[in-house]
Protein backbone atom coordinates (compact mmCIF):
# COMPACT_ATOMS: atom_id res chain seq x y z
CA UNK A 1 0.00 0.00 0.00
CA UNK A 2 1.06 3.46 -1.00
CA UNK A 3 1.89 6.46 1.83
CA UNK A 4 -0.64 8.47 -0.26
CA UNK A 5 -3.58 9.85 1.44
CA UNK A 6 -6.85 9.62 0.11
CA UNK A 7 -9.67 11.92 1.15
CA UNK A 8 -13.38 11.97 0.06
CA UNK A 9 -14.65 15.31 -0.94
CA UNK A 10 -18.82 15.80 -1.09
CA UNK A 11 -19.62 18.91 -2.76
CA UNK A 12 -16.57 19.19 -4.79
CA UNK A 13 -17.85 21.37 -7.66
CA UNK A 14 -18.51 23.87 -4.88
CA UNK A 15 -16.66 26.74 -4.07
CA UNK A 16 -15.66 25.10 -0.90
CA UNK A 17 -14.55 22.13 -2.55
CA UNK A 18 -12.45 23.97 -5.38
CA UNK A 19 -10.70 25.29 -2.70
CA UNK A 20 -10.15 21.99 -0.79
CA UNK A 21 -9.38 20.07 -4.08
CA UNK A 22 -6.40 22.58 -4.47
CA UNK A 23 -5.02 22.56 -1.06
CA UNK A 24 -5.62 18.71 -0.39
CA UNK A 25 -3.86 17.86 -4.10
CA UNK A 26 -0.97 20.54 -3.17
CA UNK A 27 -0.33 18.63 0.25
CA UNK A 28 -0.03 15.31 -2.03
CA UNK A 29 -3.24 13.65 -1.09
CA UNK A 30 -5.44 11.78 -4.06
CA UNK A 31 -8.64 13.63 -4.08
CA UNK A 32 -11.94 11.82 -4.85
CA UNK A 33 -15.01 14.04 -5.58
CA UNK A 34 -18.52 13.19 -5.18
CA UNK A 35 -20.45 15.16 -8.29
CA UNK A 36 -23.96 15.37 -8.31
CA UNK A 37 -25.75 15.65 -11.72
CA UNK A 38 -27.20 18.47 -13.33
CA UNK A 39 -29.30 18.95 -16.59
CA UNK A 40 -26.64 21.83 -17.42
CA UNK A 41 -23.30 19.62 -18.42
CA UNK A 42 -20.90 22.63 -17.91
CA UNK A 43 -21.93 23.92 -14.81
CA UNK A 44 -20.97 21.11 -13.33
CA UNK A 45 -16.90 21.22 -13.05
CA UNK A 46 -16.75 25.05 -13.80
CA UNK A 47 -14.73 25.79 -10.84
CA UNK A 48 -12.67 23.00 -10.92
CA UNK A 49 -11.99 23.28 -14.81
CA UNK A 50 -11.30 27.33 -14.35
CA UNK A 51 -8.65 26.39 -11.57
CA UNK A 52 -6.94 23.87 -14.33
CA UNK A 53 -7.19 21.09 -11.46
CA UNK A 54 -9.94 18.85 -13.93
CA UNK A 55 -7.49 16.84 -15.57
CA UNK A 56 -4.82 16.67 -12.28
CA UNK A 57 -4.55 13.05 -12.11
CA UNK A 58 -4.71 13.12 -8.45
CA UNK A 59 -7.95 14.37 -9.21
CA UNK A 60 -11.18 11.56 -9.38
CA UNK A 61 -14.67 12.65 -10.06
CA UNK A 62 -17.12 10.30 -9.31
CA UNK A 63 -21.08 10.55 -9.50
CA UNK A 64 -23.00 10.02 -6.35
CA UNK A 65 -25.76 12.19 -4.20
CA UNK A 66 -26.46 12.42 -0.45
CA UNK A 67 -29.75 11.38 -1.15
CA UNK A 68 -29.09 8.04 -2.70
CA UNK A 69 -27.62 5.85 -0.42
CA UNK A 70 -26.22 2.94 -2.69
CA UNK A 71 -24.36 5.59 -4.33
CA UNK A 72 -22.72 6.41 -0.81
CA UNK A 73 -21.59 2.84 -0.11
CA UNK A 74 -20.53 2.43 -3.91
CA UNK A 75 -17.99 5.04 -3.57
CA UNK A 76 -16.89 4.31 -0.43
CA UNK A 77 -16.09 0.90 -1.24
CA UNK A 78 -13.99 1.64 -4.34
CA UNK A 79 -12.52 4.76 -2.68
CA UNK A 80 -11.75 3.38 1.06
CA UNK A 81 -11.06 7.12 2.30
CA UNK A 82 -8.42 8.24 5.14
CA UNK A 83 -10.53 10.97 5.27
CA UNK A 84 -13.99 12.67 4.54
CA UNK A 85 -15.44 15.82 3.75
CA UNK A 86 -18.75 16.48 3.98
CA UNK A 87 -19.12 19.65 1.93
CA UNK A 88 -21.78 18.04 -0.11
CA UNK A 89 -25.61 20.99 0.74
CA UNK A 90 -28.24 22.76 -0.46
CA UNK A 91 -26.53 25.86 1.02
CA UNK A 92 -28.34 28.87 0.35
CA UNK A 93 -30.46 29.97 3.33
CA UNK A 94 -32.99 31.91 1.48
CA UNK A 95 -33.78 29.20 -0.84
CA UNK A 96 -34.02 26.37 1.75
CA UNK A 97 -37.65 28.30 2.37
CA UNK A 98 -38.72 27.66 -0.58
CA UNK A 99 -37.39 23.93 -0.71
CA UNK A 100 -37.44 22.97 3.01
CA UNK A 101 -37.87 19.43 1.72
CA UNK A 102 -34.96 18.82 -0.56
CA UNK A 103 -32.46 20.83 1.73
CA UNK A 104 -33.75 18.37 4.42
CA UNK A 105 -33.15 15.33 2.45
CA UNK A 106 -29.27 16.54 1.57
CA UNK A 107 -28.39 18.42 4.67
CA UNK A 108 -29.40 16.21 7.03
CA UNK A 109 -31.30 12.83 5.88
CA UNK A 110 -28.10 12.54 3.42
CA UNK A 111 -25.53 13.01 6.56
CA UNK A 112 -27.21 10.15 8.38
CA UNK A 113 -26.53 7.51 4.85
CA UNK A 114 -23.26 9.28 5.01
CA UNK A 115 -22.67 8.54 8.42
CA UNK A 116 -23.88 4.59 8.30
CA UNK A 117 -21.89 4.16 5.22
CA UNK A 118 -18.94 4.86 6.55
CA UNK A 119 -19.92 3.20 9.49
CA UNK A 120 -19.98 0.07 7.81
CA UNK A 121 -17.27 -0.07 5.05
CA UNK A 122 -14.45 2.82 6.62
CA UNK A 123 -15.42 3.45 10.31
CA UNK A 124 -11.87 4.64 10.73
CA UNK A 125 -12.18 7.53 8.05
CA UNK A 126 -11.91 10.56 9.75
CA UNK A 127 -14.42 12.68 8.63
CA UNK A 128 -15.40 16.61 8.72
CA UNK A 129 -18.81 17.71 9.01
CA UNK A 130 -19.99 21.47 7.72
CA UNK A 131 -21.38 22.93 10.08
CA UNK A 132 -22.85 26.22 9.73
CA UNK A 133 -23.38 29.69 12.22
CA UNK A 134 -26.75 29.49 10.68
CA UNK A 135 -27.20 26.85 13.43
CA UNK A 136 -27.68 28.99 16.46
CA UNK A 137 -30.06 31.23 14.97
CA UNK A 138 -30.41 34.33 17.14
CA UNK A 139 -28.49 33.08 20.11
CA UNK A 140 -25.46 34.54 21.14
CA UNK A 141 -23.50 34.50 24.54
CA UNK A 142 -23.95 38.19 26.64
CA UNK A 143 -20.71 39.53 24.81
CA UNK A 144 -22.42 39.36 21.50
CA UNK A 145 -20.40 36.19 20.26
CA UNK A 146 -20.88 32.65 19.10
CA UNK A 147 -18.92 29.92 20.09
CA UNK A 148 -19.14 26.35 20.48
CA UNK A 149 -21.02 26.27 23.49
CA UNK A 150 -23.79 28.86 22.32
CA UNK A 151 -27.10 27.35 22.33
CA UNK A 152 -28.30 26.60 18.63
CA UNK A 153 -31.76 27.66 17.78
CA UNK A 154 -31.87 28.01 14.08
CA UNK A 155 -34.33 30.22 12.43
CA UNK A 156 -34.14 28.60 8.75
CA UNK A 157 -35.06 25.18 7.95
CA UNK A 158 -31.17 25.49 6.17
CA UNK A 159 -30.41 25.94 10.02
CA UNK A 160 -32.32 23.58 11.36
CA UNK A 161 -31.34 20.38 8.91
CA UNK A 162 -27.62 21.50 9.37
CA UNK A 163 -28.40 21.19 13.16
CA UNK A 164 -30.06 17.83 12.91
CA UNK A 165 -26.43 16.83 11.11
CA UNK A 166 -24.36 18.31 13.85
CA UNK A 167 -26.22 16.42 16.46
CA UNK A 168 -26.10 13.39 14.54
CA UNK A 169 -22.16 13.85 14.14
CA UNK A 170 -21.57 14.42 17.72
CA UNK A 171 -23.83 10.85 18.33
CA UNK A 172 -21.93 9.49 16.16
CA UNK A 173 -18.64 9.77 17.06
CA UNK A 174 -19.41 9.56 20.97
CA UNK A 175 -21.34 6.00 20.51
CA UNK A 176 -19.44 4.01 18.01
CA UNK A 177 -15.87 6.51 18.60
CA UNK A 178 -15.62 7.36 14.67
CA UNK A 179 -13.22 10.02 14.28
CA UNK A 180 -15.87 12.83 13.24
CA UNK A 181 -15.22 16.70 13.93
CA UNK A 182 -17.92 19.62 13.08
CA UNK A 183 -16.91 23.22 11.85
CA UNK A 184 -18.93 25.54 12.81
CA UNK A 185 -18.08 28.13 10.00
CA UNK A 186 -19.28 31.17 9.60
CA UNK A 187 -19.63 32.86 6.31
CA UNK A 188 -16.75 32.75 3.80
CA UNK A 189 -16.35 34.08 0.68
CA UNK A 190 -14.28 34.04 -2.72
CA UNK A 191 -14.46 35.32 -6.18
CA UNK A 192 -15.65 31.72 -6.47
CA UNK A 193 -18.28 32.69 -4.69
CA UNK A 194 -22.00 31.90 -6.06
CA UNK A 195 -23.84 35.06 -7.79
CA UNK A 196 -26.59 34.78 -5.37
CA UNK A 197 -24.73 35.09 -2.23
CA UNK A 198 -25.26 38.53 -1.13
CA UNK A 199 -20.88 39.33 -1.29
CA UNK A 200 -20.63 38.24 -4.72
CA UNK A 201 -24.22 39.50 -5.95
CA UNK A 202 -22.70 43.20 -4.86
CA UNK A 203 -19.35 43.11 -6.34
CA UNK A 204 -21.09 41.41 -9.56
CA UNK A 205 -23.34 44.23 -9.61
CA UNK A 206 -21.51 47.12 -8.88
CA UNK A 207 -18.86 46.09 -11.33
CA UNK A 208 -21.56 45.45 -14.24
CA UNK A 209 -22.82 49.14 -13.16
CA UNK A 210 -18.96 50.46 -13.09
CA UNK A 211 -18.82 49.00 -16.68
CA UNK A 212 -22.41 50.99 -17.68
CA UNK A 213 -24.13 47.18 -18.15
CA UNK A 214 -26.38 48.10 -15.77
CA UNK A 215 -28.32 50.57 -13.57
CA UNK A 216 -29.65 49.59 -10.04
CA UNK A 217 -28.30 46.57 -7.81
CA UNK A 218 -31.86 45.06 -6.20
CA UNK A 219 -30.88 44.05 -2.99
CA UNK A 220 -32.71 42.70 0.56
CA UNK A 221 -31.91 43.66 3.98
CA UNK A 222 -29.39 45.93 4.44
CA UNK A 223 -29.47 45.82 8.26
CA UNK A 224 -28.30 42.57 8.95
CA UNK A 225 -24.84 41.59 10.17
CA UNK A 226 -22.68 38.77 9.26
CA UNK A 227 -19.08 38.25 10.05
CA UNK A 228 -17.49 37.27 6.25
CA UNK A 229 -13.68 35.64 5.62
CA UNK A 230 -12.26 33.74 2.86
CA UNK A 231 -13.23 30.64 1.68
CA UNK A 232 -9.24 29.80 1.00
CA UNK A 233 -8.27 30.65 4.71
CA UNK A 234 -11.22 28.01 5.74
CA UNK A 235 -10.61 24.98 4.27
CA UNK A 236 -7.36 25.29 5.70
CA UNK A 237 -8.89 25.10 8.98
CA UNK A 238 -11.54 21.68 7.80
CA UNK A 239 -7.85 20.19 6.62
CA UNK A 240 -6.25 21.19 10.03
CA UNK A 241 -9.28 19.85 12.00
CA UNK A 242 -9.01 16.35 10.67
CA UNK A 243 -5.16 16.62 11.44
CA UNK A 244 -5.75 17.12 15.02
CA UNK A 245 -5.12 14.17 17.40
CA UNK A 246 -8.89 13.92 18.38
CA UNK A 247 -11.88 14.89 16.84
CA UNK A 248 -13.95 18.11 18.26
CA UNK A 249 -15.77 21.31 17.04
CA UNK A 250 -14.63 23.94 16.22
CA UNK A 251 -16.26 27.68 15.09
CA UNK A 252 -14.43 29.32 12.24
CA UNK A 253 -14.39 32.96 12.13
CA UNK A 254 -13.23 36.68 12.00
CA UNK A 255 -14.50 37.95 14.87
CA UNK A 256 -15.71 40.78 13.25
CA UNK A 257 -19.41 41.61 12.47
CA UNK A 258 -20.37 44.10 8.80
CA UNK A 259 -23.43 44.96 7.74
CA UNK A 260 -24.60 44.25 4.38
CA UNK A 261 -24.92 47.89 3.88
CA UNK A 262 -20.70 47.55 5.24
CA UNK A 263 -20.48 45.52 2.32
CA UNK A 264 -22.07 47.27 -0.73
CA UNK A 265 -20.21 51.15 0.73
CA UNK A 266 -16.69 48.91 0.81
CA UNK A 267 -17.46 47.33 -2.65
CA UNK A 268 -18.73 50.99 -4.51
CA UNK A 269 -15.68 52.89 -2.97
CA UNK A 270 -13.32 50.58 -4.47
CA UNK A 271 -15.08 51.13 -7.77
CA UNK A 272 -15.03 55.05 -6.91
CA UNK A 273 -18.83 54.69 -6.60
CA UNK A 274 -21.07 55.56 -3.73
CA UNK A 275 -23.89 52.85 -3.00
CA UNK A 276 -26.89 55.24 -2.56
CA UNK A 277 -26.85 56.06 -5.74
CA UNK A 278 -27.63 52.43 -6.85
CA UNK A 279 -29.10 50.04 -4.63
CA UNK A 280 -32.33 49.74 -4.69
CA UNK A 281 -34.12 47.25 -1.89
CA UNK A 282 -36.85 44.40 -3.06
CA UNK A 283 -39.03 42.40 -0.64
CA UNK A 284 -37.95 39.36 -2.97
CA UNK A 285 -35.15 39.17 -1.56
CA UNK A 286 -35.91 39.36 2.71
CA UNK A 287 -36.63 36.45 3.96
CA UNK A 288 -39.58 35.01 6.51
CA UNK A 289 -37.46 35.09 9.52
CA UNK A 290 -33.64 36.49 9.54
CA UNK A 291 -30.63 36.01 11.55
CA UNK A 292 -29.96 39.43 12.16
CA UNK A 293 -26.38 40.08 13.77
CA UNK A 294 -23.86 37.53 13.57
CA UNK A 295 -20.11 37.40 14.84
CA UNK A 296 -18.11 34.32 15.68
CA UNK A 297 -14.91 33.59 18.98
CA UNK A 298 -13.01 31.07 16.91
CA UNK A 299 -10.57 31.29 20.05
CA UNK A 300 -10.57 27.63 20.37
CA UNK A 301 -9.76 26.82 16.48
CA UNK A 302 -6.66 29.27 17.36
CA UNK A 303 -5.57 28.10 20.69
CA UNK A 304 -5.97 24.32 19.79
CA UNK A 305 -4.83 24.31 16.00
CA UNK A 306 -2.97 27.02 15.77
CA UNK A 307 -5.69 28.31 12.60
CA UNK A 308 -4.92 32.47 11.84
CA UNK A 309 -6.24 33.70 8.75
CA UNK A 310 -4.52 35.13 6.11
CA UNK A 311 -7.16 37.59 4.59
CA UNK A 312 -8.70 40.58 5.94
CA UNK A 313 -12.70 41.68 5.35
CA UNK A 314 -10.76 44.46 2.79
CA UNK A 315 -8.53 42.43 0.99
CA UNK A 316 -11.04 39.67 0.89
CA UNK A 317 -13.06 42.14 -1.79
CA UNK A 318 -10.40 44.04 -2.96
CA UNK A 319 -9.46 40.46 -4.49
CA UNK A 320 -13.46 39.46 -5.34
CA UNK A 321 -14.14 43.06 -7.15
CA UNK A 322 -10.22 42.45 -8.67
CA UNK A 323 -11.16 38.91 -10.43
CA UNK A 324 -14.64 40.52 -11.59
CA UNK A 325 -13.03 43.17 -13.10
O1 LIG B 1 -24.96 35.82 1.42
P1 LIG B 1 -26.13 35.26 2.11
O2 LIG B 1 -27.18 34.65 1.27
O3 LIG B 1 -25.57 34.27 3.22
P2 LIG B 1 -26.23 33.61 4.52
O4 LIG B 1 -27.70 33.54 4.43
O5 LIG B 1 -25.68 34.30 5.72
O6 LIG B 1 -25.69 32.12 4.45
C1 LIG B 1 -24.35 31.80 4.11
O7 LIG B 1 -23.56 31.72 5.27
C2 LIG B 1 -23.91 30.66 6.18
C3 LIG B 1 -22.96 30.74 7.36
O8 LIG B 1 -23.52 31.58 8.32
C4 LIG B 1 -23.81 29.34 5.46
F1 LIG B 1 -24.09 28.33 6.31
C5 LIG B 1 -24.75 29.33 4.28
O9 LIG B 1 -24.62 28.11 3.59
C6 LIG B 1 -24.36 30.48 3.36
O10 LIG B 1 -23.08 30.23 2.86
O11 LIG B 1 -26.86 36.42 2.97
C7 LIG B 1 -26.16 37.21 3.88
C8 LIG B 1 -27.04 38.35 4.35
C9 LIG B 1 -28.41 37.90 4.87
O12 LIG B 1 -28.72 38.63 6.02
C10 LIG B 1 -29.37 38.31 3.77
O13 LIG B 1 -30.70 38.59 4.21
O14 LIG B 1 -27.32 39.21 3.25
C11 LIG B 1 -28.69 39.55 3.27
N1 LIG B 1 -29.08 39.96 1.91
C12 LIG B 1 -29.54 41.19 1.57
N2 LIG B 1 -29.84 41.23 0.29
C13 LIG B 1 -29.08 39.19 0.81
C14 LIG B 1 -29.56 39.99 -0.23
N3 LIG B 1 -28.70 37.90 0.62
C15 LIG B 1 -28.80 37.40 -0.65
N4 LIG B 1 -28.40 36.13 -0.87
N5 LIG B 1 -29.28 38.16 -1.70
C16 LIG B 1 -29.67 39.46 -1.54
O15 LIG B 1 -30.10 40.11 -2.48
Amino acid sequence: MSGTKRALVTGISGQDGSYLAELLIEKGYEVWGLLRRHSVPENQTSRLDAIGIFSNPNLKLVYGDMTDLPSLIGILKECMPDEVYNLAAQSHVRISFDQPAFTTHADAEGVLNLLEAIKTICPTAKVYQAGSSEMFGNEYDEDGYRRETTPMLPVSPYGCAKLYAYNLCRVYRSSYGMFISNGILFNHESPRRGLNFVTNKIVAGAVDIHKGKINTLALGNLEATRDWGHAKDYVRAMWMMLQHDEPDDFVCAMGEAHSVRDLCEEVFAELDMDYRDYVTQDPRYYRPTELDDLKGDCSKLKDTLGWEPTYTFRTMLEEMVQARL
